[in-house]
C-alpha cells in the first residue's frame, strides 16, 4: 500500500535522546493525540521512555470527530492512563483551564504524599507531547494566555528550558516534545496521511484519498454517498465521483481526480464532512489481543 515513509535512524536516535532527556525534568506528561485517529496518532515508544510517569491524554479537535466515539475513546483512555480530556482548543476558551484543573488533579495523590512527609508541594511540573499537527501549539497558546508569566530558570532543571507558569500549582514546558509518527503498518500511515501528519510532498494524493474513501465508506456507510451525491462503493469511483459533483475536469477533457482528491483530503481534515472518527476502540481492543 500507500504510505511509505523512511525515518533515519539517526534522527529517530537523536529525537529519541532529547525527548528523554526533557522528560527527566517534568512530573506529568501530558500527550496530546487526535480525537479522529486516537490509535494511530500515539507513538508506542512513550511508552518506553515515558516509564511510570503519570501522563494526561488529551483528545483534540473534537469539533471534527464523532462525539459518540470519543465519549468511548475517553471512557476507554481514562482506563488505561491516569486520565483523557477531549477538547475543542479552537472554540472553547475553556479548554485551557479544564487542562490545568485535570493536570493539577491527576497530579494530587503525589502532593498528598508530599504533604503527609511535611514537604510543601511545589507547582506540578508538565510537558505537552504528541506527533504533529495534534495541536500542540494551540494548546500551549491557550493555556499560555495573557496572564502567564515565563520564566527561564528554574532550580534542578536544566538552564535552557523555559517555562509558562500556568497557575500556582502548574508550570508548562513552553516548547513541546515532538515525537514520530508510527508508520509500522499501513493502516496507521494511511490514517496519519489522511488528516495531514505526514508532509503530503512525499506521499500520493489518490492513493491517501482512496484509502480515506475505503475507512469513511466502511465505518459511515452512506456518508459520502450523500455529500457527493453517488452510490459509488468503489473508492476510485468515488474519486470520480467527487471530481463530477465538483466540476473538476482537465484541459482534454478528462476527470481530474487528482483535484478530486486533494479537494476531498481538504474537506476530510477541515470537519467539512462532518464528525467522522476513523478508529473505534473495539478494533484497538482487538489490536492488543496477544496472538
Ligand atoms: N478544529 C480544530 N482545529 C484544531 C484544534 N487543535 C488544533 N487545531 C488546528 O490543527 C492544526 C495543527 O495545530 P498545531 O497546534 O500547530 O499542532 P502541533 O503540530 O501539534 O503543534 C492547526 O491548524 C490548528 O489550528 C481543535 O481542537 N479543533
Ligand atoms: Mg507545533
Amino acid at each position: 500500500m500507500v504510505v511509505k515513509v523512511q525515518w533515519y535512524p539517526g534522527h529517530m536516535e537523536k529525537a529519541r535522546r532529547e525527548m528523554a532527556e526533557r522528560l527527566k525534568a517534568v512530573d506529568l506528561i501530558i500527550e496530546l493525540r487526535d480525537a479522529r485517529i486516537p490509535a494511530a496518532s500515539t507513538n508506542p515508544l512513550l511508552n518506553m521512555l515515558a516509564g511510570k510517569k503519570p501522563r494526561l491524554i488529551i483528545l483534540s479537535k473534537t469539533d471534527m470527530a464523532d462525539p459518540a466515539a470519543t465519549a468511548e475513546w475517553v471512557a476507554a483512555l481514562k482506563k488505561q492512563y491516569d486520565s483523557c480530556l477531549a477538547v475543542d482548543l479552537m472554540r472553547d476558551p475553556h479548554s485551557g483551564r479544564k487542562i490545568i484543573r485535570e493536570a493539577i488533579r491527576v497530579m494530587e495523590p503525589m502532593r498528598e504524599k508530599q504533604r503527609a512527609k511535611g514537604i510543601r508541594p511545589r507547582a506540578v511540573r508538565a510537558m505537552a507531547c504528541g506527533i504533529p499537527n495534534v495541536g500542540k501549539s494551540t494548546m500551549i497558546n491557550r493555556i499560555a494566555g495573557k496572564n502567564t508569566v515565563k520564566a527561564a530558570d528554574k532550580p534542578g532543571v536544566t538552564r535552557s528550558l523555559t517555562w509558562i507558569h500556568a497557575d500556582p500549582e502548574l508550570d508548562l514546558l513552553d516548547t513541546p516534545g515532538v515525537l514520530w509518527p508510527k508508520f509500522d503498518d499501513d493502516r496507521t500511515g494511511a490514517l496519519l496521511a489522511a488528516f495531514g501528519s505526514i508532509n503530503d510532498d512525499i506521499l500520493d494524493i489518490k492513493m491517501i484519498a482512496m484509502d480515506a474513501i475505503h475507512e469513511i465508506q466502511t465505518l459511515y456507510p452512506g456518508c459520502l454517498e450523500s455529500i457527493y451525491d453517488s452510490g459509488e462503493v468503489n473508492p476510485n469511483g468515488m474519486l470520480k465521483a467527487i471530481a463530477v459533483k465538483r466540476n473538476l475536469v482537465r484541459e482534454d477533457g478528462v476527470l481530474d481526480t487528482r483535484r478530486a482528491a486533494e479537494m476531498f483530503l481538504n474537506e476530510l481534515r477541515k470537519g467539512k464532512l462532518g464528525g467522522l472518527t476513523l478508529e473505534h476502540v473495539r478494533s484497538e481492543e482487538q489490536e492488543d489481543l496477544p496472538e
